[in-house]
């Protein structure tokens, strides 16, 4: 049995998107960053960045394996039940490059916008260029990539597309004051978002955790 640590937030949402994608039973335990349990001493031994998401698997089909970083939850995912990342060649290294850029830049930029645009009470014009800016031009980079191709990786849906999509679907609504004339302008942007949407794993797992 696999138990998701998570929360309602993107990164949390792209490890349940994967096991429902994967049809897997797991368990939920969810961890409330409000109530800063990501500092508790359980959390901590898991995930000692203290953030979600982590999954503890103790599967009887293999050893346990405890994990925290939503890329390396995903790519450890998809190699253990061979599904959602190409097994060699281009496709396979194209989701891993998609999957990196997610963390460590479109998620990122993301993050730091909704904090200095929406949530942080003193609003430095400066910080809100500068993230609006960096937001617009990834959100270009993807557009260009899926003005190409039906999905990030390529023909085929991967965990690129898992990672990117919950951080995406809540941009739209969530930064849309700063955010409304770059995505006004990203047709093929818009297209991948139903069409990932659409999937009846990607409904199930936005939904989680129930709270
Ligand atoms: N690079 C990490 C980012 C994880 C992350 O930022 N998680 C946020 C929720 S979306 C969190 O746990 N925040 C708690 C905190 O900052 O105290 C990943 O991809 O897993």
């Amino acid at each position: 049995m696999i138990n998701l640590y998570t929360w309602a937030t993107p990164n949390g949402r792209k490890i349940s998107i994967m096991l429902e994608e994967l049809g897997l039973d797991y368990a939920v335990s969810p961890v409330d960053l409000g109530k800063r349990e990501q500092f508790s001493a359980h959390f901590s031994a898991i995930s000692p960045n203290h953030k979600i998401p982590a999954i503890v698997d103790t599967s009887p089909d293999s050893d346990a394996v405890v994990i925290f970083e939503s890329g390396a939850i995903l790519t450890y995912l998809a190699e253990k039940h061979g599904q959602l990342l190409a097994p060699q060649g281009q496709a396979r290294y194209s989701a891993f490059e998609w999957l990196h850029w997610q963390t460590s830049a479109l998620g990122p930029m993301l993050g730091q916008l909704g904090f200095f645009a929406v949530r942080s009470e003193e609003k430095s014009a400066l910080a809100i260029a500068r993230f609006t800016e960096e937001a617009d031009r990834l959100l270009s980079v993807m557009e260009k990539q899926l003005s190409i191709h039906a999905y990030l990786a390529g023909a085929d849906y991967s965990i690129a597309d898992i990672a990117c999509y919950p951080w995406v679907l809540a941009a739209t609504p969530y930064l849309n004051d700063v955010l409304e004339q770059s995505l006004a302008t990203k047709p093929a942007l818009h297209r991948w978002l139903q069409l990932v949407g659409e999937r009846p794993a990607v409904k199930r797992g936005m939904a989680v955790p129930t709270l």
